[in-house]
């Protein structure tokens, strides 16, 4: 018996004993998580040093904001959740933002934030970094968790990662308290603890009656049109998409980021046909695009009402259907399963739609991409966005495979509107909200996760948001080429203020030399002035991978207010003053 006793705490000194933060990182690794984007501090800082040494890649940002936004869009290149990891309170306030918008464009992510001590947090006792960062988090994510026992990591991790995958994808917090990391606990129950997620997307297949409908809708239409959101870039159904698509000769009209799932130059393309198709279809198919803003809710003047039109939703959500107009045919699975399903049904007798209409969008397409042509040729000294894009189109026409990041408003609607995308999910920009600040998260994150060379077309105003980053880009080395358009401005560089020295609210410092900035960090700077310029400048990054920016010298004038979506501005009642 007193010998027992005496050998007892031997035994619990030579046991194996592990803690949170080697559990998180074994929890990750388990899952699959190669990558974390972060700013490291207290309390997260050593655990970022574990991480990395675990062989986990541990990219520091220096703003928070920014590695949200990269994780985020790591999430939709890859269907893995993007990883983001915070300090407390004002670092986890920089990455919400990122959280909100990975749950508003549904890109799976999940924000790690460490946090301060509870019982003096839920005292108010004032903390180090005090905050109650679950409650703030949750009605921002798809779901929040947090773990108070090192026990519990495993099952935390688990769910966070199911919730951001499943169903539609979506931004998951997971709260990390400072104790938690230094916890101790048995290795082996440790071990046994963690949790592998099986299947974290199941398919989910569309009803066999939902496909049917959805197919008699479409083979009665007489003008039938395919539109392509996001939602199908991420799904990797890229085959079967091109292949429904192809095998009923529908024209299909890509939403911004659907864009390159099918080439811009398809035949079937209705990309420049845009009003045409929208006002004179009489059958619709939305393959992962919701009938938000970004396709004025489906109804009104640009859908040629009073005209009516039967629309056939694919979504993942059944709660999308009817958001906005009657879904004639709603069909609620994965994309993948919807496609596959309704590409069987096709069978191997398909009418194609009446020749007219075809016709009638291929060549109002033809007629407007003809009347583009000779402005994106133009040689204007100072530039104007349409001369700088004509070769920017042509370098990326060359190079189909660069990721192309774009932000700005007519940095953005002209970008989007001239250079043709050629594969799938190469096109990363503004998404749902068109939030300024996106662009160099998404930069770093596409270069980290694919590989491939980026090429970033900035507003000088949209590059300000997250221009610190190309410090990032330089210290990792990432063939990244930033293309500043420089017109002064926020949409124009010419506003006048009338009523004292300050300038006006939408201009800069004139004549901005932002290839300087590139050039503190060893990064290569260019200021170009001509078309001529900037191809060379372009093409020379674009071969050498060495982190480039090239400022743009533009028109100050050049621009227009917001771009494509001025008439989004309020207007008052009252006549102007
Ligand atoms: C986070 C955020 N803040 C502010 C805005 C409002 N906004 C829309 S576009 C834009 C900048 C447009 O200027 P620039 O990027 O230079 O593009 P340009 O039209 O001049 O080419 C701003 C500030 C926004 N969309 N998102
Ligand atoms: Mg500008």
């Amino acid at each position: 018996m007193a010998e027992a006793a005496m050998k007892a705490p031997m035994a619990e000194a030579e046991r194996e004993l592990t803690d949170g933060f080697h559990l998180i990182i074994d929890a990750l690794k388990l899952n699959g998580v190669k990558t974390i984007y972060g700013v490291p501090g207290i309390p997260i800082t050593d655990f970022g040093r574990m991480a990395q040494a675990s062989g986990i890649r541990v990219l520091s940002f220096r703003h928070e904001q920014n590695a949200g936004y990269a994780a985020s869009i790591a999430g939709f290149l890859t269907k893995q959740p993007g990883i983001c990891l915070t300090v407390s309170a004002p670092g986890f306030l920089n990455g919400l933002t990122a959280l909100a918008h990975a749950t508003t464009n549904c890109f799976p992510m999940i924000l790690m934030s460490g946090s301060s001590e509870r019982e003096i947090v839920d005292l108010q006792q004032g903390d180090y970094e005090e905050m109650d960062q679950l409650a703030i988090a949750k009605p921002l994510c798809k779901a929040a968790f947090r773990v108070l026992h090192a026990a519990d990591i495993g099952t935390g991790l688990a769910r966070a990662i199911r919730a951001a995958l499943s169903g539609r994808p979506g931004g998951v917090y997971l709260d990390l308290p400072a104790k938690l990391f230094g916890q101790v606990m048995d290795a082996e129950a440790g071990k046994k603890s963690l949790v592998k997620v099986i299947d974290p997307a199941p398919a989910q297949i569309p009803a066999p009656d939902a496909v049917k409908r959805a197919l008699d809708v479409l083979k009665s239409a007489k003008k039938p049109l395919i539109i392509l959101g996001k939602g199908a870039a991420y799904a990797q159904a890229d085959a079967d998409i091109k292949a429904l698509v192809e095998k009923t000769g529908i024209p299909f009209l890509p939403m911004s980021m659907g864009k390159g799932l099918l080439p811009d130059t398809h035949p079937q393309c209705a990309g420049a046909a845009r009003s045409t198709v929208l006002a004179q279809s009489d059958v619709v198919m939305l393959i992962g695009a919701r009938l938000n803003w970004l396709l004025s809710h489906g109804k009104g003047k640009s859908w040629g009402e009073p005209h009516s039109k039967k629309f056939i939703q694919i979504d993942i959500e059944p709660k999308e259907m009817d958001s906005n107009v009657e879904i004639a045919a709603p069909l609620v699975g994965d994309i993948g399963s919807c496609v596959s399903a309704l590409l069987h049904g096709l069978g191997g007798h398909w009418t194609a739609p009446p020749a007219d209409w075809v016709k009638a969008v291929a060549s109002k397409r033809d007629e407007n991409v003809a009347k583009m042509a000779p402005r994106l040729m133009n040689n204007n000294n100072p530039m104007d966005y349409h001369g700088a894009l004509g070769v920017l189109r042509t370098i990326v026409k060359e190079r189909p495979d660069a990721i192309l990041v774009n932000e700005g408003a007519n940095a953005l609607d002209l970008t989007r509107g001239i250079i043709d995308m050629y594969q799938p999910r190469k096109r990363l920009d503004v998404g749902t909200w068109g939030v300024m600040g996106v662009g160099m998260g998404y930069a770093i994150a596409a270069a980290i996760e694919t590989g491939k060379p980026v090429l970033a077309i900035e507003g000088d105003s949209a590059f300000g948001f997250s221009g610190m980053e190309i410090e990032t880009i330089c210290r990792y080395n990432l063939p990244v080429c930033v293309v500043i358009f420089n017109n002064d401005g926020i949409y124009r560089g010419t506003d006048v203020n009338t009523s004292n020295a300050d300038p006006a609210t939408t201009v800069f410092v004139k004549g901005a030399r932002y290839d300087k900035m590139i050039e503190a960090f060893g990064g290569v700077g260019v200021n170009a002035t001509t078309p001529d310029e900037l191809k060379r400048a372009v093409n020379a990054a674009m071969d050498s991978g060495k982190p480039t920016l090239v400022n743009a010298v533009l028109d100050p004038a050049a621009g227009s207010e917001s771009g494509r979506i001025g008439n989004l501005n309020p207007q008052s009642a009252l006549k102007k003053k």
